[in-house]
């Protein structure tokens, strides 16, 4: 066992969505780890947002204005990539979007976006970087999934409908290209503290916590919403050469959220 394998010097790491919140996280911890790290946002402002975030933490990341979804730009971006900066070694889509609606108050355009967003575009991105990686013998792939992977709840059911895709997306990518050294697997954190989750953590107007907030505290053994800063080592892990063998796998990072009944009221 060498700790080199853990290292990712000399990769070029694409993080989809990544000004800030998990991407940002992610793409830091890859910085740290020797990667050379690219990443896109919806528009200029969120990316100028990120390259400034990335700057004051003196990681010299490229910025490209992408939505994911959009199949012609997504391939524009990769081929400027591959033509500035090099072939992408290792792809992380992070990029997505919730909404939180009953699901029979939910219009199928909003449904279909969410769908667009967190399942279609992992496969847009996907399909663009792995002809690539295919001929340079290797490629990491990372999906971030989530808990909606396994688990439903009132509000969510685009979401998890995607990310329950996402989790055979990724298990379909390890089974068709596993052959060609590509190793695709899923993330799937727990509650983390992001924007994404702001409003589930809200103060009430009498200052109390959230009941959704108090909810996930009785549901999760470590007692405490995840941080971006939780999710590093296991990114970083299925990054690098120490992962080379786990493949179709979702390693979920969730505090033990996902093993755990619950606290007794
Ligand atoms: P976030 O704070 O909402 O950040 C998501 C990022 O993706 C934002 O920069 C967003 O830009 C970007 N994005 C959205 N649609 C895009 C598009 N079409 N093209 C390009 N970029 C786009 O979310 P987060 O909490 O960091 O979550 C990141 C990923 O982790 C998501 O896939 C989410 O589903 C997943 N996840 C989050 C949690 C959690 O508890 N936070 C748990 C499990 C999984 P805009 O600002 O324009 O929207
Ligand atoms: C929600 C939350 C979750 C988290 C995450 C959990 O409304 O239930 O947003 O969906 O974002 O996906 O893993």
């Amino acid at each position: 066992m060498n700790m080199k394998d853990f290292s990712l010097e000399g990769k070029i790491a694409w993080i989809t969505g990544a000004s800030y919140g998990i991407g940002f996280a992610i793409a830091e911890a890859y910085a740290a780890a020797g990667a050379t790290v690219v990443f896109n946002d919806i528009n200029q402002e969120l990316v100028n947002k990120g390259l400034a975030a990335y700057a004051e933490k003196g990681i010299p990341a490229r910025g490209y204005v992408c939505d994911v979804t959009d199949e012609s730009a997504v391939n524009e971006l990769v081929a400027k990539v591959e033509k500035e900066v090099g072939v992408i070694d290792i792809l992380v889509n992070n990029a997505g979007i919730i909404k939180r609606i009953p699901m029979c108050e939910m219009s199928a355009a909003d449904f279909r976006k969410v769908i667009d967003v967190d399942l279609n575009a992992p496969f847009i991105c996907s399909k663009a970087v792995i002809p690539a990686m295919i001929q340079k013998g290797h490629g990491k792939i990372i999906n971030i999934c989530s808990m909606m992977s396994e688990l439903g709840r009132e509000t969510v059911s685009a979401y998890a409908a995607a990310k329950g895709g996402l989790k055979m997306l990724t298990r379909n990518i390890c089974s068709e290209y596993g052959e060609h050294n590509i190793q695709c697997n899923g993330i799937g954190p727990g509650y983390i503290e992001t924007p994404q989750t702001a409003p589930l953590r809200e103060r009430q107007p009498n200052g109390s916590r959230h009941p959704f907030d108090q909810f996930i505290i009785s549901k999760t053994p470590a007692a405490r919403w995840g941080k971006t800063e939780d999710l590093q080592g296991p990114a970083v892990f299925l990054a690098s050469d120490a992962s080379n063998f786990v493949n179709g796998h979702v390693l979920y990072v969730d505090g033990g959220i996902l093993a755990y009944i619950g606290k007794q009221p």
